[in-house]
């Protein structure tokens, strides 16, 4: 899926700022003509979510009408106008001038209609959204699992089945965009490497009568190459081979500009792309980027500020990754839902592998399940569809802990592997799993992925036993699949300001010295390829008795102050040369005094 791009054939108006909003407690807006317009409403800011930005509802997850106006100058007839959301939380139903265009479920991919024949030129069209952002157990993520299937110890408020606070709202931006009635509607790159040639794969897909050929150009600092290409069917494939390519990897993040031309008898369409030459592969239990041992560095993450909720922040993500950057991270997972294409963006510029997730978290088995596996495909496709050609990209992950000791867990997530399979064979897949040596689905992942949190929620305060135990655990987890491991998660809280010595759970301390404690067990193991700290920043959950507010397990607060641990942090991941320090590093215990945090 294309992202709207302004050129001589293309153009885009954004709508962010402020909308009607009115919520729709009993559900009758339709019934009233809400589609129509409204004459009382409120008015929030878009992007945002409404659980922050008012204090009468903070808690509330129900229906929610949102009305905007807009222009279309009258220069625009002939053209396919599109509306396009780029996130809104969780289910969408959307209309144009009081007519229906379409619906969208899921509350973190983007979705977009044509409605062409829907406005009016030179006049005020109204755009309407209902977003309903009710939690249920057939919903994913789920919320209010059925008692019979509960397996939580930990009751919530508002009843969700994940660890963090379920927004609702637009989320990303809206825009209104054009494009010619022949134009190009998709593009996909994958790219390979052979000795120090690129191999870059192109197919595009074209929509309309007149579509004949395509050029395609792929520029780069000292080369260029051009190639004309016939459509068949609306198709077309082709094939570059760059000598001497430059690859794509986080000390270099170098892009290539790929420019695609649509002809008829005349140049009817053009749409350009960044796109990195790389490789990513796992053999014989080690993780390689273009054929070099890549070990990642960095963090789980989440989507959350104050004031703004999980909207689109563009300084957040400068901001985040600035620090990122600063504290020596090379990477990210995208926990637990796909992030912005703002975010995507700048991984693929500023040099971050990233392990893209859909929001399949909190899953669980049982009543509904053929409709969570149903979403759970159509959250893949729409993922690969939106970030496969981002150099950044390296692994797709497709859930976050399942509660995945009922049989019918197998299949369930063999269908997943083999649909993310099917859509891009080029990149890893992978679950990330909190079972361990006791999960049944890791046999069919192309990596493993594992949370862990000895010392925090099991052996509380008793670091050494963790040790231990999570060296264990790892021995035999790659005894069993003989596969990479990554920990996907691990980590302490701390209330910022909070200190001890010796460290006590809660502090500083405890956390920094829970970090490093783990990571030197890391360090120890050839088969390990990846820590990623569990949090980058504080964020808000759900109310419960386990939380302060929000989830203390950031080494930044949720407003991005450091904690001790992200000095320690710097502090180990920094003492490499940059150069190859995405190479497998030296033993943490080799650039560390022992209890020298700071
Ligand atoms: C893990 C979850 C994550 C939680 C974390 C925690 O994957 O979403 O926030 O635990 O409890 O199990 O902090």
């Amino acid at each position: 899926m294309l992202y709207p791009q302004t050129n001589e054939f293309r153009d885009k108006l954004d709508l962010s700022g402020f909308f009607g909003f009115k919520l729709d407690v009993d559900k009758v807006g339709e019934k009233e003509g809400w589609e129509k317009g409204v004459e009382e409403y409120r008015y929030i800011a878009v992007p945002g979510s409404w659980n922050e930005q008012f204090v009468d509802i903070e808690d509330y997850l129900g229906w929610a009408w949102y009305f905007k106006k807009f222009h279309l100058l009258s220069a625009r007839k002939g053209r396919l106008i599109w509306v396009r959301i780029g996130a809104a939380s969780y289910y969408a139903k959307v209309w144009i001038n009081g007519e229906y265009v379409g619906e969208h479920e899921g509350g973190d991919l983007p979705f977009q209609f044509e409605i062409s024949d829907k406005v009016k030129f030179g006049e005020e069209n109204l755009l309407v959204i209902r977003v309903d952002n009710e939690l249920s157990p057939i919903r994913v993520p789920p919320g209010a699992i059925p008692d019979e299937n509960k397996p939580r110890f930990r009751p919530r408020y508002p009843d969700v089945n994940f660890d963090f606070f379920p927004y609702g709202g637009i989320h990303r931006p809206v825009y209104i965009f054009s494009t010619p009635r022949s134009y190009i509607r998709d593009i996909t790159v994958f790219t390979d490497i052979q000795d120090d040639k690129g191999l870059v794969y192109i197919k595009i897909e074209a929509e309309g009568r007149d579509v004949e050929r395509a050029c395609v150009h792929l520029v780069g600092e000292k080369a260029g190459l051009s190639k004309e290409v016939k459509f068949q069917e609306n198709v077309a494939e082709t094939k570059f081979v760059m000598e001497n390519a430059i690859f794509w990897c986080p000390e270099n993040p170098y892009l290539y500009e790929l420019m695609v031309e649509l002809y008829s008898n005349e140049l009817i369409d053009k749409y350009s792309l960044h796109i990195g030459i790389r490789t990513v592969k796992v053999k014989k239990g080690k993780l390689y980027l273009n054929g070099k041992p890549l070990f990642l560095r960095g963090f789980g993450k989440h989507e959350d500020f104050p004031i703004i909720g999980k909207g689109l922040f563009l300084p957040m993500i400068i901001k985040d990754y600035s620090l990122m950057k600063w504290i020596g991270a090379n990477s990210f997972r995208t926990s637990h839902y796909p992030y912005s294409e703002e975010m995507m963006d700048m991984a693929d510029r500023e040099g971050f592998l990233v392990i893209d997730e859909i929001p399949a978290v909190g899953l669980f088995f049982g009543k509904g399940i053929e409709k969570r596996l149903t979403l759970c495909k159509q959250y893949l496709s729409e993922l690969i569809a939106r970030d496969k050609n981002h150099a950044s990209v390296i692994i797709w992950n497709v859930a976050n802990e399942p509660h995945s000791v009922y049989p019918e867990a197998e299949a369930f997530f063999k269908e997943l592997y083999e649909h993310a399979k099917r859509l891009d064979p080029s990149r890893l897949v992978t679950l990330v799993s909190m079972l361990g040596v006791k999960e049944k689905c890791l046999k069919y992942f192309d990596i493993i992925c594992l949370n862990r949190y000895y010392g925090w929620y099991t052996e509380p305060g008793q670091l050494d036993l963790a040790c231990q135990k999570l060296e264990k655990e790892l021995e035999a987890l790659f005894e069993l699949y003989k596969k990479p491991i990554i920990i996907t998660e691990f980590g302490a809280g701390a209330v910022a300001g909070l200190h001890n010595y010796p460290p006590k759970m809660f502090t500083e301390e405890y956390q920094a010295e829970f970090i490093r404690r783990y990571c030197e067990v890391f360090e120890s193991k050839s088969y390990i390829a990846g820590e990623h700290v569990w949090c980058f920043a504080d964020f808000k959950t759900a109310q419960e008795s386990l939380r302060v507010v929000l989830n203390r397990k950031g080494v930044f607060t949720r407003i991005r102050e450091p904690k001790l641990a992200a000095h320690l942090l710097k502090k180990m991941w920094t003492k490499y040369p940059t150069e190859e320090s995405y190479v497998r590093m030296p033993p943490v215990k080799d650039a560390l005094k022992k209890g020298d945090i700071l």
